[in-house]
């Protein structure tokens, strides 16, 4: 069989197939290729069948049987998007407070879709890797060791001495296998950055999973809130440079599987950050609301309410929003195939924060 494009299989396969039997197609899964596993995307979701067209919106995730392993992976999505990593401090002799991270690089198996495997780069195990958060003007301390096979830096964003910079060449450079270094420098400016391996080839090293956001909170805090991360990535599960899935931290369709619960009329903030390769762009568009961004988390003034917003590589920002009314709303990029290859979820909006508001017809 001729090399397969992702473009030219989706054409072809989108309205028979649901985005997981594609996926599986993609990524060669034999077992995926057997009638049974096709033929079951048609039962159980609560989106509707194919009457209306919308077959793509059926997915593996709703198919018995066919969900990822999360214990295996060793993280969760639901528990990831609420999961802020604020290390341990103490107090400098100046009386600056000192916050300290260790994150080790390693190579683990992660399964990235039902049955499809991915040998990704981890910072700490996860992709992605932890949410790190601090506050402007402290000290920050990140003792990185690198125990994969391959050499690795954490480049990060904000304003750092060059020598901290995480680039090979540069202070410390490349930490080879084995090797362990010290980033340190003061957190500035306040806003959502991110951090990520800035060894050569970049988009080789950044896809295969090590990355991670990076909060720096403004001195005098922002408004109280459900607080959310949401790390846009997707996989190249089969090195064509391309992307077979997409997902807000990392699993195509979990939060399909498990809404995101939120509380009608709270405040609702989303760190969004776009770590995608080899596709330019990457969106966050809201179903039935609308909602202040806050470009780069740099400004507490939003600069723009609307319900998508359209990111870059490297680009993030705040979401701020409230519903007024209890339901489920979906989000995904608006980029409809990076949505039917497994950027989308819900919202799952309660009125009680402890009530079970589970989706009608979930399994
Ligand atoms: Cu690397």
């Amino acid at each position: 069989m001729a090399t397969v494009t992702r473009r030219r299989a989706l054409a072809a396969l989108a309205p028979v197939l649901g985005a997981g039997a594609v996926t599986r197609l993609l990524a060669g899964d034999a077992a995926a290729q057997e009638p049974h596993h096709v033929a079951a995307t048609s039962a159980g979701g609560h989106h509707g069948a194919a009457a209306d067209g919308h077959a793509t919106l059926q997915h593996a995730g709703f198919r018995k049987g066919g969900r990822v392993d999360h214990e295996r992976n060793g993280f969760h999505p639901s528990a990831l998007a609420r999961d802020f990593d604020e290390g341990t401090t103490s107090r400098l002799a100046s009386g600056q407070v000192l916050r300290e991270w260790e994150l080790v690089a390693y190579e683990k198996e992660i399964e990235v879709a039902p049955g499809v495997t991915f040998a990704a780069w981890t910072y700490n195990g996860r992709v992605p890797g932890p949410t790190l958060r601090a506050r402007e003007g402290e000290r920050l301390r990140i003792s990185f060791r690198n125990a994969s096979r391959h050499p690795h830096t954490i480049h990060f964003h904000g304003i750092h001495p060059a020598a901290m910079d995480g680039v090979p060449g540069i202070g410390a450079g490349l930490i080879e296998p084995g090797r362990s270094t010290v980033y340190e420098f003061d957190a500035a400016p306040f806003g959502l950055h991110l951090y990520h391996c800035h060894a050569a080839p970049l988009a080789a090293h950044i896809t295969k999973g090590l990355y991670g956001a990076f909060i720096i909170d403004p001195e005098e805090g922002r408004p109280e809130a459900d607080e959310l991360v949401m790390v846009m990535n997707g996989f190249d599960t089969n090195f064509d440079r391309s992307n077979e899935v997409y997902a807000a931290n990392t699993i195509p369709f979990a939060y399909m599987e498990e809404p995101i619960r939120v509380v009608r009329d709270e405040l609702i903030r989303l760190y969004l950050v776009n770590v995608l390769e080899y596709d330019l762009i990457n969106s966050f568009h809201i179903h039935g609301n609308f909602f202040e961004y806050f470009p780069t988390g740099s400004s507490l003034r939003p600069s723009e309410y609307t319900d998508t917003v359209v990111q870059c590589q490297g680009q993030r920002g705040i979401v701020e929003m409230r519903f007024a009314t209890t339901g489920q709303h979906m989000f995904h990029a608006h980029q409809s195939e990076f949505t039917e290859l497994g950027w989308m979820g819900f919202f799952d909006v309660c009125d009680d924060p402890d009530a079970l508001c589970d989706l009608p017809g979930s399994p």
